[in-house]
């Protein structure tokens, strides 16, 4: 057996058993709020076996997946602390193996959350054989820790309410906010497209990505997909992009030679705090 870094068992121990389908840690409906003052100090303390980089792995039995969690980010630090404050706890009690990359956008110029996937993606399986990937928006907290945040057979849109839209979706089709997709099921769609630059669209084209290559986009029951959102006002340099419409129509044709396949950009850092790994990129500018 391997005694690594990622070892969690010693050579005389017996090896440890499958963890449950069905965590039995779990508490259900969450109380969740943005109004306390966050300390990290004491997030850390509250999850003391969280490693070093926001990774994870049970103690008393083996996950079946790896899962990273890929946050793209700039500006947010306040809504990090209560996602790290909330989620830590959540994905414990779920008897989750993951960690936590938060990908920042270097500079100022037009955001790319596309490309903050995609690199997200990259990077995280640069360090570890992750098999499910869950990309999530720094400010949605799931209201119930039975939603579990693993991959399923088919691509999974976590979300089935939320707060913002009176505990309804804003579309039926809608993708985005927290999204979950097989290592398999990500490469076969080729990722995200780089080329929304600015808020929106994004999303969709995504969606479409998965349905034109023959999947089918999966919820939790309602009571159990609900989530809360912090609010905040439009970010700068995330003006909305009024390409975004024409691009959503050309899925088909574009996706094939935009996405992974056609990704560039640069590492400029990767720092391992306790609670996360953050990995700031420079992803060029909107042409
Ligand atoms: N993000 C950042 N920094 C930015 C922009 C986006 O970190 O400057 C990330 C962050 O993870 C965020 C996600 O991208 O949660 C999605 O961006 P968003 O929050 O702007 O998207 P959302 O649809 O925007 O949540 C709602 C803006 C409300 C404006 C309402 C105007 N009518």
């Amino acid at each position: 057996p391997s005694t690594g870094p990622e070892s969690n068992q010693s050579i005389s121990e017996k090896p440890l058993p499958p963890c449950p389908e069905d965590p039995p840690a779990l508490v259900g409906p969450m109380l969740i709020e943005f109004k306390s003052a966050i300390n990290l100090e004491r997030v850390k303390k509250e999850n003391p076996d969280v490693r070093e980089g926001g990774k994870y792995i049970p103690s008393d039995c083996k996950a079946k997946q790896r899962v990273a969690i890929i946050i793209p980010f700039r500006y947010r630090e306040h809504h990090l602390n209560y996602w790290l404050h909330y989620l830590h706890p959540i994905l414990r009690r779920q008897r989750a193996n993951y960690g936590i990359y938060i990908i920042i956008q270097n500079g100022d110029d037009t955001f790319n959350k596309g490309k903050l996937m995609n690199i997200g993606f990259l990077e995280a399986l640069k360090e570890e054989p992750y098999d499910c990937f869950i990309f999530s928006d720094i400010d949605l907290v799931p209201m119930d820790d039975r939603n579990l945040y693993r991959c399923y057979n088919q691509p999974r849109h976590y979300i089935t309410a939320m707060d913002k839209f009176g505990f309804r979706l804003p579309y039926v089709n809608y993708f985005g906010g927290v999204t979950g997709l097989s290592k398999a099921q990500f490469l076969k769609i080729n990722g995200f497209s780089n080329e929304f630059w600015g808020w929106g669209g994004e999303d969709d084209d995504f969606y479409s990505r998965v349905t034109l290559t023959g999947m089918k986009v999966a919820r939790p029951h309602i009571q159990i997909g609900k989530y809360r959102m912090i609010k905040h006002a439009r970010d700068k340099h995330n003006e909305d992009n009024p390409q975004r419409f024409v691009k959503i129509r050309n899925t088909k044709m574009t996706m094939l030679k935009d996405g992974l396949n056609s990704l560039q950009y640069q590492v400029i850092n990767k720092v391992k705090y306790p609670l996360y790994t953050n990995i700031t990129v420079d992803v060029g500018k909107s042409p």
